[in-house]
């Protein structure tokens, strides 16, 4: 195959050379053509040349992918190999609520929230409510200041690195806010050479798409020495956490947390807030992804992880001297404690076990769910969050909490990272560490069930599955309605800083470029549907797939190339969730109503992949988005631009 024709013309250029320090003319983007060849676009060095980059890119694309002659209801999606067009049915009642709840203790007749009625939140609003369609107005606004800066950090004692941390810590301070709060954030860029942009993952932006902070579709990147704010609504409540959205720039630590307070479908007693996970490099996270570029080209692995750290900590002993400690937590004998899981990888799917503790799994994104008891191991892929709850009914001591990068999930990392947990009153030691390893399942995900039911439209669907090509070739994708097919390894992305997809919108221009891999969306009102597939020649590397400004439903997923005749879906009360594991080689049918109007991105959330291109955007009602405030919009654009102008280090990669 493919694949391996290019490994000798990579191992030919790379035998004996530091990819770190020899870092070539040629990028590529992920993906292949219909003949199989990689997608391949060639780079400059100079900023200038960034819109003749975008038209090599774009030719390359656009070589690589059949437009669909079919539809011709859709102007400029014709050149993406991805359709959505209005159909007529409108999205069926969202407000079907479950009528089975799991929890019943409610401490009084106002529905108080407390530890044995989590259930409950305030004035109507409770884990019942359908938060799509209706959540409280706190009218409270959380005010936060955020400062981004170059600076050295050395998590694990091993090596002093450079790191880009906000506020000098390592992950970020945690964002806290109730439900129906109003967050305003503003954030400072002090790093002398990279733009940035927060993206708040997993937010809805509910009317306020401009907060959504990616560079090159919702802003331009937020220049050296300045700053912008970022307000949003938090109509979802739950754990989440933050990140750059500015190529890989997140992996050199540019992440921190979010706490949404609302109920809950478990009782629990006491919150111990977040446990982020990353995997951690001792590399510049933009010399792995360069290597990570290659190795593609190679069908080989990207470099494993050096140390895993929670809660920002680890220790290793590559020097040949223990260094390092584990981040701790003190657990009450007796009680019910809630610990809220983050995955904030950029490569690595986590295995996480609490030893001596399982786990009740009560929230998976920022979706309520049915309870699901006696989870031991736990697999979190990059972006998924898990709230679960466990009781500290063991013999006070100390216990690991273990996270293991995801063998079966292609993850490969050089060592398992470490928390502690110690019971009150009891000396922090570490106990015999057991090096148990998780069992592996295969990368497959947890199968929750939301905790209110909300069932997806299949009449719709089946009307209209039956259009969609089954042959499923790469490119080939349009029944001319309301369902999409991207073929994953035949779209590249690639954004201009210098012009977001929402400029376009000011400026009701509909020329966009190619790679900005656009789908629109023209209706609200309407289920959409989502198949992604992934071409049968690349490497069968699962994908974590995540969505702006909506969560999905996941009707189903499956090894192969999917058949509409075998495949096993789920329309009547679907797993929820923001992110969602794509099978390696396999397909993902995923559902949403269009009811945000904006410019979304959906994303493999591998930092890696979506750097080569794995995304595609859609552009929802774009004559009803509530826009940013244009004169604040284009004065950052204005110095961006200027900055950009002459920016020390060019665009190397899809910018997102
Ligand atoms: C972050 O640092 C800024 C100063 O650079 C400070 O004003 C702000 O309060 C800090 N934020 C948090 C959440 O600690
Ligand atoms: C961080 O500082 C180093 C050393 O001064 C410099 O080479 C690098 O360009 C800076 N990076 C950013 C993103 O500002
Ligand atoms: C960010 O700055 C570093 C240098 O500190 C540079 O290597 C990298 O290319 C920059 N990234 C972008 C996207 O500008
Ligand atoms: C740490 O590394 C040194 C040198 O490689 C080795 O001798 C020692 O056994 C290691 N210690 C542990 C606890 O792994
Ligand atoms: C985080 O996500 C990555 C990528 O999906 C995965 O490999 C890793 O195992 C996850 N980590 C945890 C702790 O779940
Ligand atoms: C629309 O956008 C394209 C691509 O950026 C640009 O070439 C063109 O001049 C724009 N058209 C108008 C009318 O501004
Ligand atoms: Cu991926």
């Amino acid at each position: 195959m493919h694949f391996q024709k290019l490994t000798g013309l990579c191992l030919l250029a790379f035998a004996s050379v530091s990819l770190a320090d020899a870092v070539p003319e040629d990028r590529y983007l992920w993906g292949a053509d219909r003949m199989g060849k990689m997608i391949r676009r060639a780079t400059s060095t100079s900023k200038t040349s960034s819109a003749s980059k975008a038209t090599s890119t774009s030719a390359a694309v656009k070589a690589a992918i059949v437009s669909s002659s079919s539809s011709s209801a859709l102007s400029k999606a014709s050149s993406t190999t991805v359709v959505s067009v209005s159909s007529s049915t409108p999205v069926s009642s969202a407000s079907s609520v479950s009528s089975s709840s799991s929890t019943s203790l409610v401490a009084d007749a106002a529905c108080t929230n407390g530890p044995n009625s989590r259930q409950c939140w305030s004035n109507g609003y409770s884990i019942k409510t359908d938060f799509d369609l209706k959540h409280p107005t706190t009218g409270n606004t959380k005010y936060y200041t955020l400062e981004i800066t170059n600076t050295t950090c050395n998590p694990d004692g091993q090596k002093d690195l450079e790191c880009y941390l906000i506020n000098n810590s390592m992950p970020g301070p945690t964002i806290t806010a109730d439900w129906g709060d109003m967050i305003q954030v503003t954030v400072k860029n002090s790093l002398q050479n990279n733009g940035t942009s927060l993206h708040w993952h997993g937010i809805r932006q509910l009317g306020s798409v401009g907060a959504d902070g990616v560079g090159g579709i919702t802003e331009c990147p937020i220049a050296p020495g300045q700053s912008r704010v970022y307000t949003f609504q938090a109509t979802q409540f739950g754990t989440s956490w933050y990140h750059s959205h500015y190529s890989s720039q997140y992996g050199m630590g540019v992440v921190g947390q979010i706490v949404i307070n609302g109920p809950a479908s478990s009782n629990y007693d006491i919150d111990l807030g977040t446990l982020p996970m990353t995997d951690f490099y001792y590399d510049l996270a933009n010399n792995v992804n360069e290597i990570t570029l290659h190795n593609l080209q190679a069908n080989a692995p990207p470099p494993p992880g050096d140390n895993i750290l929670v809660n920002g900590k680890g220790k290793n002993n590559i020097t040949g001297t223990i260094t390092g400690s584990y981040s701790q937590m003190r657990l009450t004998k007796g009680k019910k404690h809630r610990l809220r899981l983050i995955n904030t990888s950029v490569d690595n799917a986590l295995w996480v076990k609490l030893d001596g503790h399982s786990f009740t799994v009560m929230s998976a994104d920022f979706i309520p769910i049915k309870p699901i008891t006696g989870q031991n191991w736990l697999l979190l892929a990059v972006g998924q969050r898990y709230d679960v709850v466990f009781t500290a009914n063991q013999t006070p001591g100390n216990y690991f909490f273990r996270a293991e990068a995801a063998t079966d999930c292609f993850s490969g990392n050089k060592k398992g990272g470490r928390a502690l947990f110690t019971y009150e009153g009891q000396t922090v030691t570490e106990p015999t560490d057991s090096n148990e390893q998780p069992a592996g399942n295969g990368c497959t995900e947890l199968n929750t069930v939301p905790y209110w039911t909300q069932a997806v439209d299949q009449t719709q669907y089946n009307a209209q599955v039956k259009t969609l090509s089954t042959g499923v070739a790469p490119g080939l994708t349009t029944n001319g309605q309301n369902f999409a097919l991207w073929h994953l390894d035949t779209t590249a992305m690639m954004v201009n800083w210098d012009k977001p997809t929402l400029q376009y919108v000011f400026e009701g221009n509909t020329s966009y470029p190619d790679p900005y891999a656009v789908i629109e969306i023209p209706n609200e009102g309407q289920w959409t549907y989502w198949l992604i597939q992934m071409g049968q020649q690349n490497p069968p590397l699962p994908h974590p797939i995540h969505l702006h400004g909506h969560d999905f439903f996941v009707l189903g997923s499956g090894a192969g190339v999917f058949d509409s005749s075998t495949a096993v879906l789920n329309f009547a009360n679907p797993p929820r969730r923001d992110t969602s594991i794509l099978p390696g080689l396999g397909w993902l049918l995923i559902a949403f109503p269009a009811n945000n109007p904006g410019a979304w991105l959906m994303h493999c959330h591998i930092a890696w992949h979506i750097s080569e291109g794995l995304g595609v955007q859609f552009i929802e009602a774009k004559n009803a988005i509530s826009m940013p405030d244009q004169a604040t919009f284009n004065s950052q654009c204005d110095s961006w631009r200027s900055y950009s102008k002459n920016m020390a280090w060019p665009q190397i990669d899809s910018g997102l």
